[in-house]
């Protein structure tokens, strides 16, 4: 049976198991299963249904045998800020609402009479969504106090799948950071902050870093399986592990591309500076205590929405083969508009938005993608500027990472809005980042930058300059 590293990787429309192993010096991938996910309603909130993701799972697990594979490890990353509340006896006390749930409407603001703005940047680092933890934890205190106050655990949605994995409850820290309730400085949570909200502090855990150990399995999944592994945490927000396999990271803005954009640089510091705060920039926690500054663009969300509102009659090459037909069609939205968060249509926010802006009301499929992908390449290129101008340096290259990288009109159009060199690749970033923390953890790679090296010498990318004269 092949020795190997197991990713599990989720996000917002999929998820997927990958086996990863070092094989003549250059990490190997193979895909064992994939599943979709959705959003489900219940009890008048969308939520993620984590009892069919866990079973989803431990269907990938089994598959491995299936496919000759032992894995010695397993790390599961998903999305971040969402998360369960455990009580006294392990039971749910919560579902696991979505962040696109309508609870925090209004929540920014009602933390910020009690909390400054400028006060929750300073320590925190983490830029201002709507859907952030520390303002999901605040709607159940106004709504449900008695379960903030009755909740012994919170588990954010990997620790979750963690916890039905091993039974040891650990919040990992990179995706604790996406709370905004843990200190950018001290990289422990912010017990202040909690203690002027009156969030109960007591329900979290102390913090565990990537490349740390869970637990082995429970003895009675390990037997339903037949094989034991050591469950590790990688950087278990998604986009902290995709960062990972950006192979030359000094001098490159990456773009994390997937239901979300996320645009931006790393560092050894947090940048807390006003500007950042006025561009609404992030300092997301990484693997080595690392710091992903970057901004949350609305992304591929928007045409999956697209796709979804057209009855899934075109698919998303469709699109980009009709948008590139729609070469006169011009009219471009500002992406990070809440309206585009969850709307019931998002074709007709597009039309409504163009339409108070005066412009050309994108009426055919191949005119909404390319008013799609226009916007998305303003907004990339809006978010550089900003960039530029916090590090008074300019970049020369743009590495675009994840699934969304495989859309090769998108690139171009990086290209030839920003003049920069686009590298597009690794699409698999996100479990490929996974699986390298594992091998840290296994002592099989001796560390990031190790791991860095060998992603670049195993992955293709492809390279795409402006074409504009
Ligand atoms: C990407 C991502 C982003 C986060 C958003 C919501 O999948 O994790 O980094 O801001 O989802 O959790």
């Amino acid at each position: 049976m092949g020795k190997c590293s197991l990713a599990v990787d989720i996000g917002a429309s999929s998820g997927r198991l990958i086996a990863g192993r070092i094989v003549n010096n250059k990490l190997k991938l193979d895909e064992v299963y994939r599943f979709e996910n959705n959003l489900i309603e219940k009890d008048g909130h969308f939520c993620w249904d984590v009892d069919a993701l866990f079973s989803e799972i431990k269907k990938g697990i089994h598959e491995c045998r299936n496919k000759g594979l032992q894995p010695t490890s397993i790390g599961i990353d998903t999305w971040a800020v969402d998360f369960v509340l455990l009580g006294e006896n392990d039971e749910r006390l919560t579902d696991a609402v979505a962040y696109r749930d309508s609870r925090t409407d209004g929540m920014m603001e009602e933390v910020f009479e009690i909390i400054s703005k400028e006060r929750l940047y300073l320590e925190t680092g983490i830029q201002f969504q709507k859907f952030n933890t520390i303002y999901q934890l605040f709607s159940i205190k106004k709504s449900n106090p008695e379960i903030l106050d009755k909740a012994q655990s919170f588990l954010m949605i990997p620790d979750y799948f963690n916890y039905l994995l091993t039974g040891q409850k650990v919040n990992e820290y990179t995706n604790a950071t996406s709370t905004q309730l843990v200190n950018a400085f001290t990289k422990k949570w912010d017990v202040g902050l909690l203690d002027q909200l009156g969030i109960n502090k007591e329900m979290f855990h102390d913090m565990k870093a990537p490349t740390s150990e869970v637990g082995p399995l429970k003895k009675e999944l390990a037997d339903e399986f037949g094989f034991d592994m050591k469950v590790l945490l990688p950087a278990t927000h998604d986009t902290g592990s995709a960062v990972i396999s950006v192979p030359e990271v000094n001098d490159t803005i990456y773009i994390s591309s997937g239901t979300w954009s996320l645009i931006g640089v790393e560092n050894h510091f947090p940048i807390c500076v006003t500007k950042a705060l006025d561009y609404n920039f992030t300092n997301e926690g990484g693997m080595d205590y690392r710091y992903r500054f970057l901004k949350n663009i609305m992304g591929l969300w928007m045409i999956q929405e697209v796709k979804r509102n057209y009855d899934d009659k075109y698919s998303f090459s469709d699109f980009v083969d009709l948008a590139n037909k729609a070469t006169t069609f011009q009219a471009t939205v500002n992406v990070d508009d809440n309206r585009f968060l969850k709307p019931d249509s998002m074709i007709e926010q597009i039309q409504k938005y163009c339409s108070e802006t005066n412009q050309p009301i994108p009426n055919i499929p191949g005119e909404v993608a390319k008013c799609v992908f226009d916007s998305l390449a303003v907004s990339y290129q809006t978010a550089i500027a900003q960039i530029e101008e916090i590090y008074e340096k300019e970049f020369q290259t743009i590495n675009v990472i994840g699934g969304g990288c495989q859309n090769e009109m998108l690139n171009q159009l990086i290209a030839d809005t920003t003049n920069k060199e686009v590298l597009a690749g690794p699409v698999e970033a996100t479990a490929i980042g996974n699986i390298v923390a594992q091998l840290i953890a296994l002592g099989e790679l001796k560390d990031i930058n190790e791991a860095r090296r060998m992603i670049k010498q195993s992955f293709d990318v492809k390279k795409y300059m402006t074409q504009k004269v």
